[in-house]
């Protein structure tokens, strides 16, 4: 039985409104092949298959075009949660029809428990897997609304409902431990002790309701996770893990390896796990330090290994203002315009008056790279300079979310 786990597509993506689908069909078609070459059974999504609740009928077709063509190879079995940027609605639409395809959709946590249980048959109708497909669960799924609830009462509440939440398939499971039929659970969450990059949206509002490795049970053989976007595993535990995004989703991410993992169990255990590496044919890459330094980087930038342009994030660090800087950096671009392409250009470091300037630089930061959040939290900084906004903050989040929400 082999099970590969994949999570955090994202398709649809865009990166400073640049379009990634070309960059999506890529990693879809290199899924194909290696499905095919690994002979893969059974394939995970752990959640976040578009980027938007709303995702474009450009997206929609890709992901019904994929799966289409998985049909035809020897995976058996697709399972696909939803994540947080999921909408519950758009994924569940076309659950009945993707069902008789043996595609298993969980767009959102289910009313009844036992509808994220699936039992996985081989073709002589054996039982061979069995997977607990937990997707992204929402606040409204594992609390409810205490109004006056303290910041940490919430926490608490969360926390403990997404644990209950896997403790409840303890005893579902129990049978198939006995006959030696392996057990796996997937997730959309935050594990305590995770590396994010700068591409997750929170989950939850301030990353509450971070559970630690400890806290999945013990019957479980293997939990797929997704949301954070860097592949790692949770507290060190070899079978709890994020596969992490198969594409670089942010400027924080050049430095991550994009992959997926393939599981083999035998005798109702994980017998083997293998990380492939996802090749990526669009380098992101950031180009930051003195002019000069800069510009020899840019100069001698060798993109070979990659069919499309590198996209660079430039900051350059200067000892006083230079009139023509965008001027230089421009000309220097031009250069290389089929190897490297300037994606996001940081207003200029300058050295000699860093400390005054650094907080206008801040001020400077194109809105595309800012978040609703940091608009309104430099808006309560210069409004209220002295006070403390942390909690203003949780609510504006709060309300963020609710909006959200609303709008899928
Ligand atoms: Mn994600």
């Amino acid at each position: 039985m082999r099970v590969l786990h994949t999570s955090d597509w994202h398709l649809g993506q865009r990166l400073v409104n640049l379009e990634r689908t070309d960059e999506h069909q890529h990693f879809l078609d290199w899924l194909l092949q290696t499905i095919d070459a690994e002979k893969v059974d059974v394939l995970l999504m752990a959640g976040d298959v578009f980027d938007t609740g709303a995702p474009s009928n450009t997206a929609l077709r890709q992901y019904y075009t994929f799966l289409t063509k998985v049909c035809a190879t020897c995976c058996r079995h697709i399972i696909i949660t939803g994540g947080n940027h999921d909408s519950v609605s758009t994924l569940n639409a076309p659950k009945e029809l993707l069902d008789c395809f043996n595609i298993k959709v969980i767009g959102g946590a289910t009313t009844d428990l036992l509808d994220e249980l699936i039992e996985l048959r081989d073709e002589n109708g054996n039982l061979e897997l069995v997977v607990c497909a937990v997707p992204f669960l929402r606040d409204r799924d594992v609390r409810l609304s205490v109004a006056g609830e303290s910041y940490e009462e919430r926490e608490q509440r969360i926390k403990q409902g997404i644990a209950a939440h896997y403790a409840a398939f303890v005893p579902h499971v129990q049978s198939y431990k006995t006959q030696a039929i392996p057990v796996v659970a997937m997730g959309h969450l935050f594990a305590a002790g995770g590396s994010a990059s700068d591409s997750e949206k929170e989950i939850h509002v301030g990353n509450l309701g971070q559970i630690g490795a400890d806290q999945f049970p013990k019957e479980f053989d293997y939990v797929a996770l997704g949301h954070l976007h860097r592949p790692q595993q949770v507290n060190k535990s070899h079978h709890i893990r994020y596969s992490g995004s198969p594409i670089p989703l942010s400027f924080s991410e050049v430095a991550d390896k994009k992959v997926v993992f393939v599981l083999d169990f035998e005798a109702g255990k994980l017998s083997d796990l293998k990380e492939i590496a996802i090749p990526t044919c669009r380098k992101l890459v950031r180009f930051k330090g003195e002019l000069e330094e800069v510009k020899q980087k840019i100069a001698v930038y060798d993109n070979s290994g990659y069919t499309m342009p590198a996209w660079a994030e430039l900051q350059v660090e200067l000892e006083a203002p230079i009139p023509d800087l965008n001027q230089q950096l421009e000309e220097i671009f031009n250069l290389k315009n089929k190897e490297l392409q300037l994606l996001i250009h940081r207003p200029p470091i300058i050295k000699t008056v860093r400390q005054t300037l650094e907080q206008q630089v801040q001020e400077e930061v194109d809105l595309h790279t800012l978040s609703e959040k940091d608009v309104f939290l430099k808006r309560c900084e210069s409004a209220f300079p002295e006070s403390d906004h942390t909690e203003l903050m949780a609510n504006f989040s709060e309300l963020l979310e609710l909006m959200r929400q609303e709008e899928v």
